[in-house]
């Protein structure tokens, strides 16, 4: 079965998250806020470089939920925490009071998701609007930004949907990091399994020596009543 990942990208209301991935999926800025009710999503594809065959691409499908920043619109439930592989955390250059927000978001992730670890990226969006001007309306530093995301150990992405700065770079950085978390998973849990295998087989020899040992090994005499 070909494997599917989910991403959510949160933050408050009108700092751009349906922006960034309506740019992302290839359609134009549009300047308007048209408040997103609930969830939407889109489908996108991450290639990876194939380790094991050179040259070529694995494929992985994602889905990356865009959510309700406004309070009143939200419909973001635990289960939507728990099924996300990897987060997106946005604010507005321009609105300190997105910033503050991001430590709420932090929070929910850290109490919702499923595991502590699962990727993250904070993206301090509007950066055209903040670097414009010699930065007259830029309300939240990059340092100070860098600070929060080093704290979280992620990485800190300054983006523009308006302009496509750093949208492909983003998203590309938030599937790399879940596609390699989730094969190391994969990877691991097969060595469990194969060990547990192991364990399992070794223990049927170690049964069967037992039991010759007891004079009742089932191969003598082709027969027996032992069922391994
Ligand atoms: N200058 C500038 N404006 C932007 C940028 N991204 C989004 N906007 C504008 O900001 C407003 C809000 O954008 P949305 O993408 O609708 O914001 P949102 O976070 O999805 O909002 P909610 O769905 O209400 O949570 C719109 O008017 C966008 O045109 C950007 O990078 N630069
Ligand atoms: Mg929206």
């Amino acid at each position: 079965m070909k494997r599917k990942y989910n991403v959510l990208i949160l933050g408050d209301g009108a700092i751009g998250k349906t922006s960034i991935l309506q740019v992302y999926a290839g359609s134009e800025f549009k300047g308007e806020h048209i408040r997103t009710v609930g969830v939407d999503s889109i489908s996108a594809v991450y290639k990876h470089p194939s380790e094991t065959h050179p040259g070529q691409e694995e494929s992985i499908d994602f889905k990356v939920w865009d959510t309700a920043g406004q309070e009143r619109f939200r419909t973001i439930t635990p289960q939507m925490f728990r099924m996300a592989h990897g987060v997106i955390i946005a604010f507005d250059l321009t609105k300190r009071e997105t910033f503050e927000g991001v430590k709420v978001w932090m929070d929910c992730i850290y109490k919702l998701s499923r595991e502590l670890c699962i990727p993250k990226v904070l993206v301090g969006n509007k950066c055209d609007l903040a670097n414009a001007d010699g930065g007259a309306l830029r309300q939240v530093l990059r340092m100070e930004a860098m600070k929060v995301a080093q704290e979280h150990e992620i990485e800190y992405i300054e983006t523009s949907a308006k302009e496509d700065v750093n949208i492909k770079e983003l998203m590309q950085h938030i599937f790399k990091e879940v596609y390699v978390q989730q094969k190391k998973k994969r990877l691991q849990e097969e060595e469990e399994e194969e060990n547990d295998n192991n364990g399992r087989s070794k223990s049927i020899v170690l049964g069967r020596q037992s039991h010759a040992a007891a004079g009742t090994d089932s191969s003598i005499g082709g027969g027996g009543n032992c069922s391994c």
